[in-house]
């Protein structure tokens, strides 16, 4: 080196795993010259411990890929073709603005229609950031029920919005359901956390119809019927009452509805869940009473328990257990699902509902192959679509009426995303979007008890823009005036959280810029046992088996997941105490082979699924099926078979394996159909029907049959 050359100027930039994860890991990102070179989990933060995941561990090669989108970009071929030319983001801005003003002025507001979800989990650039930008426009509201809107709906009607157990005090329990959960791909360092109270001698259960490499890891795998989850916990709940092993104290002070509750499990006895699940009533049994009898016992339930006709039943029911057994006594005893309700997200503040006009139309993101190909008879039609953190054609099922729709020659299509994912090929505008390490944004966690501060550590590259400005940008084009519309990413991390709230007491801005991180107020996992008391935010402020909330307000989405309105929305009256739904789709319909598409492991949902690590770790889409299955089919280990049903078809590899229970076949979500054998994954046979509860999905009610192709 000669004296001349400067030594790179090295950094280390605190920031946060931006994904849709629970985990939301601390990162540390290391800039040298204005490159970040690499980025790193914090080992100081006490869940993170130092380790990211295999979906983002090389999150550098994913900024600065060759792929990425860095100018915005018009369409010069046809529609899906991914032809696209450079153009300014004057021109792009102007564009938008004038094709919003003439779909107004032809066919009213509502012909416009946003789709976004999670693609980045920042409270800034994330869920809501274009809502009061759509509010005010007066465009369709769209509802956005793709993940957890149904066991969320159920859980708060049982135990209220609650946060549940530290998922940190895990290592105090003695015994663990994981429940529909896939943790070792999905929550990943919850799992040291269980490892660690197995170590101390918990006994650790897991329900799933895969014995996937968390079954693997547990001391009792017990397979089960997909759907059915809701007779199992109602069995449970049969032995426990007909034993005498509920908890008489805390049953009296801290729950409503016993008696009913006792008299409505009688019908579901063992020897019938069994004939639902497939669990042998003699396991039924065995569960329900070590469940009750070995305190602190902890359910960790996962998003997928919801994904089917009873799922909000399901969770209903699963949401009694707890109290029933007293497991809320103690620490490390009772629920987790999204412990983001510690969070004091000033959701309000994010979306701005009162900006919208009462009465606006909303359409559920699930709909929107049949919204857009007319299906849904809307009128005015949608003529101007805007997807940002999302995905929808890896996303949504009925994967090929999205397609249609997207291919409508009269649509208006404007995508913002990092690359040129399926979606994105057939829009007629493509925005570059920032990632996480060009951009500001603080983030909630629904997967512990930390705040997280991401700090932008290189400047945007080209001209990548943050969702933040995007609408910020929008809004002046459009010439609105509120002040919201002004809000820069410091005053919009100061409306963030409702700072003043106890559990933000000790942290500030300033803190969190010095350490990335702070854990909210709360006594530590070691002492957290938030319902010993009861003191469920419910109507009566007990667990309510007998659901006050069910019986008034009936059905309902949860105003996060359907913003723009904060009102209850009528969806019929519901029985008030927990009851069986089974499976919708049965071998009436002509398939026999239940379909369930859960997480990629190497994928977060379809992000990094274009990325070459990933794909390499990952492969290609495949589909796993039972050897009976299979040798019934003569299909192969390794061979290319077509999973079909009347809505759709797709190619996969057959992956032959006893891991998976017999009448089951699984092929994970996330894989881009750009890369798929016929270009099509799994979404094109899955169905846009809701749940009972909440309008969740019910991707795991699907029956398709499979051959060699
Ligand atoms: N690697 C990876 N991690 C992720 C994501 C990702 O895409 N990839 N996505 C993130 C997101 S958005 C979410 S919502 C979470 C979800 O993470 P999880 O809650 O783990 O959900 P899934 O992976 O969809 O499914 C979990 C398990 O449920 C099983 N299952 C499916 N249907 C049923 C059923 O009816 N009953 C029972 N008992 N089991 C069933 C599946 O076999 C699977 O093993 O993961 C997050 N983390
Ligand atoms: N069959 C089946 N379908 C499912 C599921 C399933 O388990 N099975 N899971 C459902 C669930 S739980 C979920 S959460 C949804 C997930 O649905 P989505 O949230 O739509 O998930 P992604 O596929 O990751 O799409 C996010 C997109 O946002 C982009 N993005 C990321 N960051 C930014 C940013 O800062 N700005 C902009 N403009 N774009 C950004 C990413 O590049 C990516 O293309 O899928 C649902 N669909
Ligand atoms: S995807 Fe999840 S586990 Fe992986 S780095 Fe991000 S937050 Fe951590
Ligand atoms: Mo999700």
């Amino acid at each position: 080196m000669t004296a001349t050359e400067a030594l790179p100027v090295t950094t280390t930039v605190r920031a946060a795993c931006p994904h849709d994860c629970p985990d939301t890991c601390a990162m540390l990102v290391t800039v040298a010259d204005g490159r970040a070179t690499e980025v790193r989990g914090d080992p100081e933060h006490p869940f993170t411990r130092g380790g990211l995941c295999v979906k983002v561990n090389n999150y550098v090669d994913k900024v600065y890929s060759p792929d990425r989108v860095l100018y915005p970009l018009r369409r010069t071929g046809p529609k899906g073709s991914g032809r696209f030319a450079r153009i300014s983001w004057d021109a792009a801005l102007d564009e938008i603005a004038a094709r919003f003003r003439e779909t107004i002025a032809e066919h009213g507001a509502e012909a416009i229609m946003p789709v976004s979800y999670l693609g980045t989990e920042g409270i800034l650039n994330g869920l809501n950031v274009g809502d009061p930008f759509f509010n005010k426009l007066g465009a369709t509201i769209a509802e956005r029920t793709y993940c957890d809107s149904g066991a969320c709906t159920a859980y708060t009607m049982t135990i209220g919005a609650t946060a549940g157990v530290d998922p940190e005090s895990l290592v105090h329990s003695r015994y663990i359901i994981i429940w529909a959960c896939n943790m070792v791909s999905t929550n990943l360092h919850l799992w040291p956390v269980v490892a660690e109270a197995q170590r101390r001698g918990a006994k650790v259960v897991v329900i799933d119809p895969v014995r996937h490499q968390t079954a693997r890891r547990a001391d009792w795998y017990l397979p089960i019927r997909p759907g059915t989850d809701g007779a199992l916990a109602l069995a449970m709940m049969h032995v426990i009452t007909n034993e005498g092993l509920a908890d008489e104290a805390y049953v009296r002070d801290h729950t409503v509805g016993y008696d009913e509750l006792v008299e409505r499990v009688r019908q579901y006895s063992p020897e019938w869940a069994e004939a639902e699940t497939g669990i042998p009533a003699a396991d039924i049994r065995t569960l329900a009473r070590e469940y009750a009898t070995t305190q602190p016992s902890m359910i960790r339930i996962g998003v997928a328990i919801e994904r089917h006709a009873g799922g909000g039943q399901t969770v209903r029911a699963i949401s009694c257990l707890p109290a029933l057994v007293g497991a809320w006594r103690n620490v490390g005893g009772g629920l987790l699902q999204l412990p983001l309700w510690a969070f004091p997200v000033n959701w309000g503040a994010l979306m701005h509902p009162e900006l919208a006009t009462p009465g606006t139309r909303v359409v559920n993101q699930f709909l929107l192959g049949r919204a857009l190909t007319g299906e849904l008879g809307l009128d005015p039609p949608i003529t101007a679509l805007m997807v940002y953190n999302s995905n929808p054609m890896v996303v949504c099922p009925e994967q090929a009426k999205v397609a249609a729709g997207l291919a409508r020659e009269d649509l208006f299509t404007v995508v913002s995303d990092h690359f040129l994912t399926d979606t994105a090929s057939y829009a007629d505008l493509v925005l570059p979007a920032t990632t996480q390490l060009e951009q500001h944004d603080i983030m909630f966690s629904w997967g512990h008890f930390y705040v997280s501060l991401n700090t932008p550590a290189v400047a945007p590259l080209g001209e990548a823009m943050s969702n933040t400005e995007l609408f910020r940008r929008l809004a002046v084009r459009m010439g609105f005036t509120e002040p919201c519309f002004r809000r820069t990413d410091e005053e919009l991390i100061a409306e963030a959280f409702d700072w003043s709230s106890p559990v933000m007491e000790g942290i500030t801005v300033e803190s969190l810029r010095e350490r990335g991180w702070a854990r909210l107020n709360l006594p530590s996992a070691d002492e957290y046992a938030p319902h010993a008391e009861g003191n469920f935010p419910t109507p009566s402020g007990k667990t309510e088996f007998r659901s006050s909330v069910a019986a008034e307000a009936g059905n309902f989405v949860i105003p996060l997941f359907r913003q723009g309105s904060n009102e209850f929305q009528p969806g019929g009256v519901v029985d008030p105490l927990p009851y069986y739904v089974p499976p919708r789709e049965t071998a009436d319909t002509g398939y026999r082979l239940n379909l369930i598409s859960p997480k990629s492991h190497a994928y977060l949902n379809s992000s990094a699924a274009d990325q070459p690590a990933q794909r390499r770790v990952q492969g290609e889409p495949a589909v796993t099926i039972h050897p009976r299955d299979a040798a019934e089919r003569g299909i192969a280990d390794g061979q290319y078979v077509r999973v079909f049903n009347d809505r759709g078809q797709f190619v996969a590899l057959a992956r032959v394996t006893d891991e998976i229970a017999p009448g089951v076949v699984m092929s994970p979500m996330g894989a881009w159909p750009k890369n798929a054998k016929d270009h099509s994954t799994v979404n094109t046979v899955n169905p846009f029907v809701f749940a009972d509860l909440g309008n969740a999905p019910t991707f795991s009610d699907t029956r398709v049959e499979v051959e060699s192709s």
